[in-house]
């Protein structure tokens, strides 16, 4: 075998096969990926392959064999480099490595001892690929002259670009805008791959971090002006109504205003959370709209926590944690309180660790803090009722005031099941999505009350406040026939605008003074609504929403794709529609409205892409900049001044 001489690009094919096992080697061994099926398992073993064929095959264009095989060793020991600081940081946090957290170890402990205790010397293991070249280009002799043809160089690379739009295209059937959408950090490793997972980081990265070294702080002025001429004065009823107690916030997923007060053949969806509407201790808004975007549950933890709304493209909580933020949690902690998210769920999805890291949140109880007992889990994981209880049981070891979150999940899509947790039958149309929501919301209504009695039996009802929101819609524009059919009417622009309403429950037990609340609003409202209940002055906050319990609360929703709806109007679909009988009105209701919805999206995408509430001091609401920008807007100001003295001349 040593003997004979092998053909030209023996090397290449070595380097190539050997990285590739190597690499499925260690995500099988090193690293905990779910795989559902048989598809996404092949995904996982052919995802290294388009990277490695690309970046291995530019040897091709190196002339003497002794480059080419520099090269290839080279590429060998960077990739193993790469792969394996993976595996032990993973060892540690049972996470991939994002560039942010590079610059952010302050928050997660000294990342060097950590990493150094991590590391063995089996691990010589992961470099396996490189001595099996090492050995290659010492043992075997291989054809001379490796200089390929050009079009052998091109056959090769459309090869190359085949392999990688196969994958993209296996990956985007198997997960639909994993990039746009770029969820959770261990679905793109198992649908791209590490390398390319790598790219993209970097990519997304560089890209805000470009965005942000072009701000300066002057941006701000305008948009704090804006801001504070906007901001509606708490109502004296209600500010400070609920100081002092604990704060429960429940993200009811999935949920839409549909199913609340309504039944499906003749059972009804949501019997606790009906009670609640009518109940003396709850204020229940039905015109009330979620405004998320492609960050499903993260934008609207998102427009919660901060009052901003998040981004047109991609997910906030991915391209931009490690902004600063001036967030309900933050500002909370700084008044005593104990802040916590609870959720059985991976942490990495949404990067949720890092972002409740920038937001300031003192805990992050994720699925390792739940016992997942047998029959416990379904759909996307553990099932809500028993959730619930363990998420009570952590609240009764938390330190007291607190302010919890917990995220419900098994109102997701696809909406499944256990049969014993079927509280009603399906409903009969051609969707089966549809059909199955019915009962997946009949189980969250079940998992809430669950919620109320286990909070009563540990004696923490009284002292708290249990705020629930609807994060975004369940029933998607796909199921428009089905919904039809349910609804018993036609679905025009205006009917999907107001299915975007997600329920809103503010529940302060002794309050007596209850009831359905009409107001307009939407979760942009939620922060301040809530900051005034629990007695914290919020006029000096950046932030979009208003207190809904303001007598100047200005009815005005903006979504994220820019429709909105006003007292009298929904702008859907470029038309204006009537707010209370959906018909078509003259635009001119409409008119006044579009600049500024559009206003407002735009700065707070500003704030965000600039992370300017870095030049933003909350302690003081005053602004930081710099001399140079102070100068910058003094002339600005004289500039200003001059042009309006003009036209009286
Ligand atoms: C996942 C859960 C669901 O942790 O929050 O996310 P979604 O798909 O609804 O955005
Ligand atoms: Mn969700």
């Amino acid at each position: 075998m040593l003997k004979r001489e092998w053909p030209k690009h023996s090397i290449l094919a070595i380097a190539i096969v050997a990285t590739w096992l190597k690499t499925y080697i260690t995500y099988k061994t090193s690293f905990s990926i779910t795989i559902d099926n048989a598809l996404q398992e092949f995904i996982l073993f052919i995802n290294p392959l388009s990277w490695l064929l690309f970046v291995y095959g530019a040897s091709l264009f190196f002339k003497s064999d002794r480059a080419k095989n520099r090269f290839i060793l080279a590429i060998a020991v960077i990739s193993s480099v790469v792969l394996y600081a993976n595996v032990a940081f993973y060892r540690f946090f049972s996470d991939f490595i994002t560039l942010p957290l590079l610059f952010q170890k302050d928050n997660f402990g000294d990342l060097g001892a950590s990493a150094a205790e991590s590391v063995f010397w089996t691990d010589l293991a992961y470099f396996a690929d490189v001595f099996v070249i090492l050995l290659a280009i010492k043992l075997l002799k291989v054809k001379s002259g490796a200089i390929a043809v050009k079009g052998q160089q091109k056959a090769y690379f459309i090869l190359s670009a085949a392999v990688m739009f196969f994958n993209l295209g296996l990956a985007e059937a198997e997960r639909p805008q994993l990039l746009t959408r770029s969820f959770d950090r261990e679905m793109l490793v198992k649908n791209i791959g590490m390398y390319n997972y790598h790219l993209y980081d970097v990519y997304i990265q560089s890209k805000s971090q470009a965005q942000r070294a072009l701000a300066d702080g002057s941006q701000l002025v305008e948009i704090n002006n804006y801001v504070s001429s906007n901001q509606p004065e708490p109502n004296p009823d209600m500010f400070g109504l609920a100081e002092g107690r604990n704060l429960i916030v429940v993200t009811l997923e999935s949920l839409q205003s549909f199913t609340i007060n309504n039944e499906m053949n003749e059972e009804t969806i949501t019997p606790f959370l009906n009670e609640l509407t009518e109940d003396e201790d709850t204020i229940y808004f039905p015109n009330f709209y979620h405004q998320t975007g492609l960050g499903k549950t993260s934008d609207s933890e998102f427009l919660l926590e901060n009052s901003l709304y998040p981004l047109s493209g991609g997910a906030v909580f991915f391209t931009h944690s490690g902004n600063s933020y001036n967030s309900m949690a933050e500002s909370l902690g700084k008044n005593g309180y104990h802040t916590s998210v609870q959720h059985a769920n991976t942490k990495s999805f949404w990067n949720r660790d890092m972002m409740y890291a920038s937001l300031n949140v003192d805990e992050f109880l994720d699925i390792d803090s739940y016992e997942i007992g047998e029959g416990e889990a379904v759909n996307w994981g553990m099932k809500d009722i028993p959730f619930m209880e363990q998420s009570v049981e952590h609240m009764a070891q938390l330190p007291q005031p607190f302010y919890t979150r917990l995220l419900t999940l098994t109102n997701h899509h696809p909406f499944y099941l256990d049969e014993e947790d079927k509280l009603i039958d399906e409903f009969d149309s051609d969707s089966g999505t549809l059909n199955r929501y019915f009962q997946t919301a009949r189980y969250l209504d079940e998992s809430v009350k669950v919620l109320f009695d286990e909070l009563k039996q540990q004696g923490l009802y009284e002292n708290s406040i249990i705020v629930m929101y609807g994060d975004h819609y369940g029933i998607s524009e796909n199921h428009n026939a089905a919904m039809e059919q349910y609804l018993g009417k036609e679905i025009t622009p205006y009917e999907t605008a107001q299915l975007q309403r997600v329920p809103f429950f503010v529940h302060i037990p002794g309050y007596g003074q209850g009831g359905i609340d009409e107001e307009i609003g939407g979760q942009v409202d939620i922060r301040p609504t809530i900051m005034h209940l629990m007695g914290v002055e919020t006029e000096d906050d950046i932030q979009f929403g208003g207190d809904l319990f303001s007598e100047e609360h200005e009815e005005f929703v903006v979504f994220r794709d820019g429709r909105f709806i006003t007292e009298k109007s929904v702008f859907a679909g470029n038309t204006c529609y009537d707010r209370e009988t959906g018909e078509e009105i003259d635009g001119a209701a409409c008119e006044p409205y579009i600049e500024p919805a559009f206003t407002e999206l735009e700065y707070s995408e500003s704030i965000i892409n600039g992370d300017l509430l870095r030049f933003y001091d909350e302690d003081n609401g005053q602004l930081i900049l710099s001399e140079k920008e102070l100068e910058k807007l003094e002339k600005e100001q004289e500039e200003k001044e001059a042009i309006e003295v003009v036209p009286q001349q």
